[in-house]
């Protein structure tokens, strides 16, 4: 699944072509060249975001909330359920309370709740 991300990652600067991208592709095929183009693409893969909790399934360690925009993700304001990661407590939280969310977006694409804090 990285791998692939690569791949996709260097055809898409191809595309952009240029010298530069090329010399950095040959770093690439090393590993080096791997955070340059992350810090390039300029979109955090944590980010935190106000919600207000909608629903609270603690058999599947999700929460419901309706969030906030999250403009470095380019995601509007929504309701939606995230996984809740381990050792988050979710005993503590209540349907109306309002939170922050610290969202990690894997490396697969989905996202789940880092941080549940309260505000
Ligand atoms: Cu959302």
């Amino acid at each position: 699944m990285k791998t692939l991300s690569l791949i996709t990652l260097s055809a898409l600067l191809l595309v952009n072509s240029s010298s530069v991208f090329a010399a950095d592709m040959g770093n690439m095929k090393m590993g080096a060249g791997m955070h340059m183009h992350q810090s390039a693409q300029s979109a955090p893969q944590m980010v935190t975001v106000k919600a207000t909790i909608k629903a609270i399934s603690t058999k599947h360690h999700k929460i419901k909330v309706a969030h906030e925009a999250i403009s470095e993700w380019g995601w509007p304001a929504m309701v939606m359920a995230f996984e809740v990661a381990d050792g988050q407590p979710l005993s503590q939280l209540h349907k109306g309370q309002q939170v922050q969310l610290m969202l990690h977006k894997k490396t697969d694409g989905s996202v789940i709740a880092q941080q549940v804090m309260v505000e």
